[in-house]
């Protein structure tokens, strides 16, 4: 028979999110209840999860329910939280594009770094500090210009957005002398002021909190945006003759790429340890955009040729000589974050995860959901 205490009851912030979809299918299929937060939108957001409550076939062990509220508010954070009285809650909502944070620097702090505080403080509001686990999205992102490779959790932090940190650009104009007696007062950040109020928090109320230091994961689900999607998307359109070309930014950073759906299981696994504590999660391998880009066009049958330097660098067919790829520099970026490759070797260690998805195989995974999608729907 089960009992109140044996109940498993998750609340996930970015439930519409790629990494939200993918955690809301997997804690279902543990029989949890699950209830997600989303925002109001002027049009559907919630394309990812809509499988999960309209499929009569899915017959899932657990149950889903959404809830309005949004991360800059905290009344609805604290009326979710009184509510669903969650054992578990998985905060993921974030302004989680790099490029746009130079855009809208000031909201990517109001989400991703006062967001989490305000979550923080709703759980002790409605007194649920000393029993629910709560796991933290925080991002490789952090190591920023980081010069040790690979990075695991003693590698200090050097960030290099306003996602990553704010004020970074005014920190870096300062006389080096200052340098080490102010950042600290100037680490008014996002996802680097999240990773340290996760662990003060855990220090000072003794609460279970966990920071997941996730290296970029990708999936069929990612946002249309972010560089690999940006990729098979294109790649699709171009095999099927609705687009010319590609254009891209920086060929030449070098990132670790996981699969989202091995991701969302070490998220998991974090919460279920007797301490807590924080973790990498990463492949242990790196592959820049070129190679990236190299694959999933070599996946249907065309090697690219790179030719020029710089801006002018071009990629054609190496066969019949068509232009596949651009440089266009509106896609560089103030600063960039040139090489992440994760060492997981503590989750490993700690609770046996490791990825199951290969480089090829995660490339293969998203050229054929995008060739499906673009020959079902031209126009997505
Ligand atoms: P994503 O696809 O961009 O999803 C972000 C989610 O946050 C969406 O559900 C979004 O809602 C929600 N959100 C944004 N602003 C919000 C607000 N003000 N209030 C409430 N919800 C809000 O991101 P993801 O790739 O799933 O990543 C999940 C988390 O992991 C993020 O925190 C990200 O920063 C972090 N992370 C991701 C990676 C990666 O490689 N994917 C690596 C490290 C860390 P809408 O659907 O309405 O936009
Ligand atoms: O795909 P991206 O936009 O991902 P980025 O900046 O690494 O951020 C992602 O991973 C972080 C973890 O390290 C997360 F915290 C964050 O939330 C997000 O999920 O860009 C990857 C690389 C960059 O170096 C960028 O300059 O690709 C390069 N790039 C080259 N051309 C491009 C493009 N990126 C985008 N988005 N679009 C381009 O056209």
């Amino acid at each position: 028979m089960s009992t109140n205490s044996d109940k498993r009851v998750a609340l996930i912030t970015g439930i519409t999110g790629q990494d939200g979809s993918y955690l809301a299918e997997f804690l279902l299929e543990k029989g949890y209840e699950v209830h997600g937060i989303i925002r109001r939108a002027s049009s559907f957001n919630t394309a990812r999860i809509q499988h999960l409550y309209e499929d009569p076939k899915c017959h899932r062990p657990g149950k889903m329910k959404l809830h309005y509220g949004d991360m800059t508010d905290s009344s609805s954070l604290i009326k979710v939280i009184t509510a669903v009285q969650p054992t578990e809650i998985y905060n993921l909502a974030a302004q989680s594009h790099v490029m746009v944070s130079f855009e809208v620097s000031e909201y990517t702090a109001e989400v991703d770094a006062v967001g989490t505080v305000r979550l923080l403080d709703a759980i002790r509001t409605c007194g649920l500090e000393k029993s629910v686990k709560f796991y933290h999205a925080s991002t490789s992102e952090l190591y920023g210009r980081t010069s040790e490779v690979p990075q695991n959790e003693r590698t200090p932090f050097y960030p290099r957005s306003p996602y990553g940190i704010n004020y970074y650009s005014f920190y870096i104009s300062l006389k080096q002398d200052f340098k080490h007696d102010i950042i600290l007062l100037l680490i008014a950040c996002a996802k680097l002021y999240s990773f340290w109020i996760v662990v003060n928090y855990r220090e000072a109320y003794n609460m279970f909190a966990c920071n997941g230091i996730l290296f970029n994961h990708e999936s069929p689900r990612r946002g249309e945006t972010f560089v690999t999607r940006k990729v098979t998307r294109s790649i699709a359109k171009i095999q099927l003759g609705l687009q010319d070309f590609l254009e891209l930014g920086n060929l030449d950073a070098k990132r670790d790429w996981g699969h989202a759906k091995d991701y969302v299981e070490a998220m998991w696994l974090m919460l279920q340890q007797e301490i807590p504590d924080d973790y990498v999660i990463a492949t242990g391998e790196s592959h820049s955009v070129r190679e990236f880009v190299e694959t999933a066009f070599q996946y249907v049958g065309r090697t690219i040729e790179w030719k020029g330097e710089g801006v002018k660098e071009i990629g054609q067919d190496a066969e019949t000589g068509q232009l596949l790829v651009k440089i266009n520099s509106k896609y560089f970026r103030p600063t960039e974050v040139d090489v992440l490759l994760g060492d997981a070797s503590k989750a490993k260690e700690k609770f046996g995860w490791k990825p199951t998805t290969t480089f090829q195989d995660l490339v293969k995974d998203m050229m054929d959901a995008d060739l499906a999608l673009m020959k079902r729907d031209p126009t997505a």
